[in-house]
């Protein structure tokens, strides 16, 4: 192999050597290890993997091409990869009980696409929880091509307690009659029941697709009501609370394992990439072991410590409080918005997104309402006395938001938290290459 005019082996310890390279991007990953270690991110969906999967991420996977299936590719040379693959599907399959699953995905929104290609016709009726009550962009909003192709409508919380109520939901599905019922959510802080869900989706006969990928996690470790045997397929990421690499997989029924592999591929995408797949399959190894679980339960401990302190402190929580690892603040008391809420706390190290409340009379890039998670923070072993710490460091900034003395104490604080809690313990060069 030439590159530059270089020999084969200078070339590849030239490629080696991203920080020599190509410093600019080398210096931006740098970087953003830092800004890892250096913040409390409290974004629900994000997490830090472990070192298995960053280096199953960054193996030489990633120069294969696989199109097709195990055992059915359209490409020489997949013996390896087909043993990945196959890995992949089986631990997934025996981790959350499913007939069939499809580990290909790029990203929650293709598995959540390719299960709509797979059973629905253009036009056909969808219904969602709204985009501005807790779902998801791809369960039906008219900005996605899940509310763009099919006739999309929507179910919402009850505005007066945050949580869904299912005679309502009931009502929308009979009035509506959809085609397929999509239950999940990204910024609902309560546990879905998805017995219910199935219940109405038979009284419709409408298809049931949960996606799960905010509570994968704690589905695989038996913390939270499983959807599987509810749905017809479900859906998740594999990067949030399941904390694998960032892609998308889906469990369905065998009768549609068919369709869903056709949809996946050639459906919508191309060629698997394999290295993601390789490190699905490591995260999906993790997911099994007795430190996953209790991982997930400390998940759990840490969001409800959060929300209990906010209260205490004077925060309104949608829905009151969580059973799950996600906490939805409306700032309407506090006199700010969600936006400023997230520029304030990031500027001081506490990262976090702005997040609509059922009904925020606020638009989207503004919010009344800022969403705070506990997976990455546990990830790095906080635990109950550090979740108080941060709830008081969240209120201090926000109360204090004009006294830059306070402000600068703050992030003080933060800066001292996060160093007590590494995120990877070696050279930042034997984790992420640079
Ligand atoms: N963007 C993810 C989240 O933050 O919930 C969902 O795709």
């Amino acid at each position: 192999m030439h590159v530059e005019g270089k020999t084969e082996k200078n070339s590849i310890n030239k490629y080696r050597a991203l920080n020599m390279f190509d410093p600019q991007v080398s210096r931006a990953i740098e970087a953003e290890v830092k800004r890892q270690q250096d913040k409390i991110i409290l974004i629900a969906s994000e997490n830090y993997v472990s070192q298995a999967v960053l280096q199953a991420q960054g193996s030489v996977l990633t120069n294969k091409y696989a199109e097709g299936y195990p055992g059915a590719r359209y490409y020489g040379g997949c013996e390896y990869v087909d043993v990945v693959e196959e890995i992949a599907r089986t631990r997934a399959a025996a981790l959350f009980g499913a007939e069939h699953v499809n580990v290909q995905p790029h990203a929650g929104a293709v598995a959540n696409l390719a299960v709509f290609l797979s059973v629905l016709k253009p036009g056909d009726r969808v219904l969602g929880m709204g985009l501005d009550h807790g779902g998801h962009l791809t369960h039906g909003s008219p900005a996605n091509i899940s509310g763009k192709y099919y006739e999309s409508f929507s179910y919402k919380v009850d505005p007066r307690t945050g949580y869904l109520d299912m005679d309502e939901v009931r009502k929308v599905a009979h009035r509506v009659s959809p085609r397929m019922i999509i239950a999940g959510a990204s910024s609902y802080p309560r546990i879905i029941d998805f017995a219910a869900f199935s219940q109405i989706a038979r009284e419709v006969d409408a298809l049931l697709l949960v996606d799960m990928a905010h509570i994968a996690g704690m589905v695989a470790a038996g913390l939270h009501p499983s959807p599987v045997s509810h749905a017809h397929f479900v859906t998740t990421t594999t990067h949030k609370t399941l904390r694998g690499p960032r892609g998308g997989m889906i469990l369905c029924r065998s009768e549609f394992a068919r369709a869903v592999d056709k949809a996946v591929f050639p459906g919508i995408q191309g060629g698997p990439l394999m290295h993601i797949i390789a490190a699905k399959a490591v995260a999906f190894k993790e997911a099994q072991t007795d430190d996953f679980y209790r991982y997930q339960e400390q998940i759990l401990k840490n969001a409800r410590a959060l929300a209990q302190h906010l209260k205490e402190l004077g925060f309104d929580l949608v829905s009151g409080g969580t059973d799950n690892h996600l906490v939805l603040l409306d700032l309407r008391g506090k006199g700010v918005t969600g936006r400023e809420a997230e520029l304030l706390l990031d500027e001081l190290g506490i990262t976090t997104n702005k997040n609509a409340i059922p009904d925020d009379p606020q638009n989207r890039m503004v919010t009344s309402g800022i969403r705070l998670g506990s997976p990455a923070v546990t990830s790095r072993g906080m635990q109950e006395a550090e979740m108080k710490q941060i709830a008081d460091l969240i209120n201090r900034a926000i109360e204090g938001r004009d006294d830059r003395r306070i402000l600068a104490r703050v992030k003080r604080e933060v800066k001292n938290l996060c160093a007590a809690f590494p995120v990877y313990p070696k050279r930042l060069s034997d984790i992420c290459g640079v």
